[in-house]
């Protein structure tokens, strides 16, 4: 993903120079930083993020590093796009959001690249223009082709469904009040799991997880309204007929599937660092605390098969009016 990000970085968002890759294995930064021209490439983060020639850092790395390396680089003055999820525990998020609280300003976005999807844009517009009448019900699909080895059922929740907590939050402008996880039992390395939300304002939301499903990557979405309902759709470049069929191809990851997402907010967070506008859109510090709040009680429903309260603390004043921007 950190590859994918220097590529846009450094080919789609004009107003970014790609000063340096960093990456723990030096040959692959190497070979990166080679072909996208890097100024310099590094394999120390605290170093790179330290730099005086760099004003941004785009965080993609393991997930357990994500707040320490969000929190150093604010620290050096930086701005932050950091990939999803802001850390695994609502305890490291805090320490994120206690240190930007001290700096007074936020300069810290989460990488919930989903908000600048345009299907979801289309069924956020639906909703808010009342053409659906009042929002219901979210339906979710998330399916991978294949999970890595070391993935697990807790992972599922904590590091693929809050794409979901985050977009199905985003679309209803409503916070969760309570989660229901469930592992389907398999042989599988990581069978699917299934989770149930509810929201302060009695809507539903389920969410299958299937990091195994074999055939594709395919993320599905229906928001289903008092009057009428909203699909989303992938998009759908070429079908290919022949010997009697006619076939439309699944991408092999959320890569290809999001490029357009990826790009739009990728531009979104260096322009606004730019002008000092920043787009409504752009997840907050306080909107990845939020989606790991919700994971961790997912964790804990998925251990004990109970539904779980999702707890929803105060937004402290500096995020108010990203609140309401964006929620
Ligand atoms: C991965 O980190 C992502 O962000 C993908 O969108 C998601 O589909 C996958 O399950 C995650 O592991």
């Amino acid at each position: 993903m950190g590859a994918d990000h220097a590529r846009i970085l450094a080919s789609d968002v004009p107003g970014a120079a790609l000063q340096v890759i960093c990456d723990a294995n030096v040959t692959r930064a190497r070979e990166l930083g080679d072909q996208l021209g890097a100024a310099h490439v590094l394999t120390d983060p605290l170093e790179a993020l330290s730099r005086a020639d760099v004003d941004a850092v785009l965080i993609a790395s393991p997930d357990s590093t994500h707040a320490e390396l969000t929190i150093a680089a604010m620290e050096a003055g930086k701005h932050v796009l950091c990939e999803k999820p802001l850390a695994p525990t609502s305890q490291e998020s805090l320490r994120v959001i206690e240190a930007e609280t001290r700096l007074g300003e936020r300069r810290v976005h989460v990488g919930f690249m989903r908000r600048f999807d345009p299907a979801y844009g289309a069924m956020k517009s639906a909703m808010e223009s009342g053409g659906v009448g009042d929002a219901l019900m979210m339906h979710n699909f998330h399916r991978n082709v294949t999970a890595p080895e070391w993935f697990t059922g807790e992972m599922a929740i904590s590091n693929s469904a809050p794409h979901e907590f985050d977009i199905c939050r985003f679309v209803l402008g409503s916070e969760y009040v309570s989660v229901l996880a469930v592992q389907m039992p398999s042989k599988n390395a990581i069978a699917p799991v299934f989770l149930v939300l509810k929201t302060a304002d009695g809507q539903m939301v389920n969410i299958e997880v299937n990091n195994n499903a074999a055939y594709g990557y395919d993320v599905r979405c229906e928001l289903v309204g008092s009057s009428g309902s909203v699909d989303l759709n992938a998009p759908v470049h070429a079908t290919y007929k022949a010997s009697l069929q006619a076939v439309q191809r699944f991408d092999p990851d959320w890569r290809p599937r999001f490029a357009d997402a990826y790009r739009l907010q990728n531009k979104a967070w260096i322009n606004g660092i730019a002008s000092g506008a920043t787009d409504p859109r752009l997840a907050t510090a306080w909107d990845g605390l939020c989606s790991t709040l919700v994971a961790e009680a997912g964790v804990v429903s998925l251990q004990t098969g109970t539904w779980q309260p999702v707890s929803s603390p105060d937004v402290p004043a500096l995020y108010q009016a990203a609140k309401s921007n964006s929620l």
